[in-house]
């Protein structure tokens, strides 16, 4: 409930705020995108977690314009970094039952004049859950519009090698469980990453592998040349002033 309460009218008392993260090009270590995170703080100055308020925008329906003004706001401010970086924005499962979702989606380009290749939208295996004629439908009218579509979380779902078989995806980014520990049993993990980054390659995709944290992490994966780094070590999910700053000055 009170929850509900703070986020009607979120964005206009400054209570829903969007966080930015780096994604690090692996070649030059460059960054070539960020990913957008929602931070609802209530009045009382209480920081609420995504993983809280997300669930609740999405009972009540809240999601859909939450959703759309994310959009809105991630292209503003990524009106004002070079053209060549992109910006990343999740998506809820949520957000597809609505039959307008592609084409908001296409207007909010337009109003913005913001190229739709500079734009990354990010879906969970969750998605695909109820294998629906209607999201697979959206998924390639979203790619048509120039698009792109990353499944995130990967390998942490259901049956993840089906979904790639039957859908395509521009980007898997790798869940950050499975970086979870190196330290202790580097092989492991080393082995199942490289896996994973082999598969999405073979299948026409980008990587991003998520949660580096450590410099030793970040080695492992410089050897094993997934395309990009996502993680603490490159930068926490920061404000858009704090981005361009970033920006300025560089990794
Ligand atoms: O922001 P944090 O790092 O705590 O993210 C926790 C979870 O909340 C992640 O799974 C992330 O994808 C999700 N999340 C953050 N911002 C958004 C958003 O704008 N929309 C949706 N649907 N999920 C988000
Ligand atoms: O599900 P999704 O991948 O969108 O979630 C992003 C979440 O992961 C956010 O909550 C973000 O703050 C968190 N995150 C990003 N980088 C790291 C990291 O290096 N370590 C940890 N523990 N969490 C991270
Ligand atoms: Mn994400
Ligand atoms: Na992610």
């Amino acid at each position: 409930r009170m929850i509900e309460v703070a986020l009607r009218g979120a964005w206009e008392g400054n209570r829903l705020e969007l966080h930015f993260q780096p994604l690090i090009k692996l070649k030059n270590r460059e960054i070539v995108s960020f990913e957008a995170l929602l931070r609802l703080t209530t009045d009382t100055g209480e920081q609420i977690p995504p993983n809280e308020f997300i669930p609740i925008a999405e009972q009540t329906g809240l999601i859909h314009e939450i959703g759309a003004e994310t959009i809105r706001r991630a292209i503003d401010i990524a009106k004002t970094w070079p053209e060549d970086l992109f910006v990343s924005v999740n998506l809820s499962p949520e957000q597809f039952r609505r039959h307008d979702l592609v084409s908001r989606i296409d207007s909010i380009l337009k109003e913005a004049g913001f190229p739709s290749h500079r734009l990354e939208l990010e879906v969970t295996e969750n998605l695909l859950l109820r294998d629906e004629e209607r999201v697979s439908d959206q998924l390639s009218r979203l790619n048509a519009l120039g698009v792109s579509i990353a499944m995130d979380d990967f390998g942490t779902g259901y049956s993840s090698l089906g979904y790639l078989w039957k859908y395509n995806f521009d980007k898997l980014k790798v869940d950050r469980v499975f970086l979870e520990g190196y330290e202790f049993n580097q092989d492991k993990h080393r082995d199942i990453i490289e896996t994973i980054i082999l598969l999405g390659h073979k299948m026409g995709m980008e990587v991003t592998v998520e949660g580096v944290e450590t410099a030793s992490q970040d080695e492992m994966l410089d050897r094993l040349k997934c395309d990009q780094l996502q993680g603490y070590l490159f930068g926490r999910p920061m404000s858009a002033n704090d981005a361009a700053t970033l920006l300025e000055d560089g990794v």
